[in-house]
């Protein structure tokens, strides 16, 4: 009796490994990465302020921002957002993304460090 207990454990166990592992495949399959252009980020604040609004966005799981060569490497869930949206997060906090420019208001809100230079 007690064995038949632990082998319905045992196999209620292995079910639910094997779905969690399903689940993560599935994830790791919708996991994308792109380059974004970013040609008017000018300093550390800039990267700063890019980062934090891509950590906010949902479906985001890593961004990494180059200043020197003004870009930005990110890694997205497919099934929760797309480089449309990820453009729309950078040019809605200020920046140029790709060929779409900048929200105009929110670059007027920029310090003045990082606005490009006159
Ligand atoms: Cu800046």
């Amino acid at each position: 009796m007690k064995t038949n207990v632990f082998k319905l454990m045992a196999l209620m166990l292995t079910v639910l490994i094997f779905s969690s592992l399903n689940l993560q495949s599935g994830k790791a399959a919708d996991k994308k990465t792109i380059e974004i252009s970013l040609p008017s980020i000018q300093c550390g604040m800039c990267v700063k302020t890019l980062k934090n609004a891509l950590g906010k966005t949902e479906g985001i799981i890593e961004s990494k921002i180059d200043l020197k060569n003004k870009k930005a490497t990110i890694t997205f869930d497919d099934s929760e957002t797309n480089s449309e949206k990820i453009e729309a997060v950078i040019t809605d906090a200020g920046y140029d993304a790709n060929d779409k420019p900048a929200n105009a208001d929110a670059y007027e809100k920029l310090s003045p460090c990082c606005k490009k230079p006159e």
